[in-house]
């Protein structure tokens, strides 16, 4: 098999590349190691930057998410039962985000993908990459059954996520590996209820942090701080939903609709970065390259420029021969991911609990979120960053 650019991963990233390529002429084969049922059985991201909703627009996937989705405005922090709204239109110059789940986003790239004939191969087995920084062009094999089928390219796009082999594929002596992690996880959960409030919010408790969250109406996502010993067997419902209550402000806790799990899960946190983001004709895009806490909402978000970048540099190189886009990739997203990585660690640091934080580290806490939430200039930081900071 030949083709032009081999993306590994059929999660949001490879699927967007894949599609935007498509879309300008530049044949790609997608490789996922899973089903598509399994693919769209994960609950992860719920809130779309504006940057990443026009890609989705660009790429003709938008139309179900703009049917769909929520556009929100602002979104809430409690402290200890006070809440503040943080005007993310009036503070960021006018965007906003888009309230719309990474399951759904992921389902419509699929769609788009099979409409137009896109090559997507699932249930690939030993993946493997070869060539990546030599005089001969690329290529990528895996195992289908007993055979082994290969595939050439001019250049394998790593979005095979945290625990891909694209990273793994780098020499040791070149990548440079940078990870933060932290002494909790979030417990999420995920109800078909009436959402409690019309806008998210992030709560800091003395008990520990929680998140209203949605998915629509009539679909709720809930999390809360856990210490990394709990397990999903600790938790049962009726156990979250009185948790839930003791960290959200009274007024909001008296109007929380509760009902029965659909999904219940723990993430740990961490925060991680791989450098570079290329190597020969291998680039890395998405989580094969950075991880973020959830808190500031970038996961997702973040891959969203490395797609913006890759497409563009791969349309310059094939349409105009102009390679400028593809040499600067790595430093040009990294750059970005610094900065996500920068905002997502700032809002956990301030809105967790931390296990050996000291009396004066908690009153830090208070003094740094009042002050960001209290001026101006620190509402316009949180705005701007998390309704994305321009590509
Ligand atoms: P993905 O991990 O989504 O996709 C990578 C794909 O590569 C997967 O489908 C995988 O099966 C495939 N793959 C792996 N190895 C392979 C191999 N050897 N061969 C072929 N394919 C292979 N972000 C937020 O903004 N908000 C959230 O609330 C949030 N919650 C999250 C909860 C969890 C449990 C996790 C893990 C992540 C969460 N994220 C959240 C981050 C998440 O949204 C990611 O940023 C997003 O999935 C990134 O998309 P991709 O880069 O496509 O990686
Ligand atoms: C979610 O809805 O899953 C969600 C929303 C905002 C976050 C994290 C998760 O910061």
């Amino acid at each position: 098999m030949k083709t032009q650019v081999c993306i590994i991963g059929g999660g949001p990233s490879g699927l967007l590349l894949s599609q935007l390529l498509h879309l300008r002429g530049i044949d790609t084969v997608l490789l996922e190691k899973h089903s598509r049922e399994y693919v769209l059985g994960r609950i992860r991201a719920g809130v779309l930057e504006h940057g990443f909703a026009e890609l989705m627009r660009e790429a003709q996937c938008g139309a179900r998410m703009d049917a769909e989705g929520e556009i929100h405005d602002a979104f809430e922090v409690s402290d200890n039962g006070v809440i503040k709204r943080v005007d993310l239109k009036k503070y960021s110059g006018g965007s906003s985000v888009v309230v719309y789940g990474q399951t759904e986003v992921t389902r419509d790239l699929y769609d788009a993908r099979d409409k137009l004939g896109g090559t997507v191969i699932h249930n690939v087995e030993d993946v493997a990459l070869h060539d990546l920084n030599a005089p001969v062009p690329p290529h990528v094999t895996y195992r289908d059954g007993d055979e082994i089928i290969r595939i050439d390219c001019d250049f394998v796009v790593g979005a095979d996520g945290f625990h891909g082999p694209s990273r793994k594929a780098i020499p040791k002596d070149v990548l440079r590996e940078y990870e933060k992690v932290y002494p909790f996880g979030w417990l999420g959960i995920l109800s078909r209820t009436r959402p409690v409030h019309p806008e998210l919010i992030y709560a800091r408790h003395e008990r520990g942090f929680a998140l209203c969250s949605m998915r629509s109406q009539v679909l709720s996502r809930y999390y809360l701080q856990v210490p990394l010993t709990d397990t999903v067997a600790d938790w049962s419902d009726a156990a979250f939903w009185d948790e839930l209550r003791k960290r959200l402000p009274a007024g909001i806790a008296a109007k929380l609709e509760t009902g029965p799990s659909i999904e219940k899960s723990i993430a740990p946190l961490r925060s991680f970065v791989a450098e570079p983001m290329r190597w020969g004709n291998l680039f890395l895009a998405g989580d094969a390259a950075h991880i973020v806490p959830p808190t500031g909402a970038r996961g997702l978000n973040t891959a969203a420029s490395d797609i913006y970048y890759l497409y563009h540099g791969m349309v310059d190189h094939y349409l105009s021969g102009d390679d400028t886009g593809l040499e600067h990739y790595s430093e040009k997203a990294l750059a970005r991911v610094w900065k996500t990585q920068r905002f997502s660690w700032q809002l956990t640091s301030i809105l967790h609990t931390f296990p050996d934080a000291s009396p004066y580290d908690q009153k830090l806490q208070s003094a740094d979120l009042e002050y960001l939430l209290g001026s101006d200039a620190g509402l316009t930081t949180v705005a701007e960053n998390y309704v994305g900071l321009p590509f």
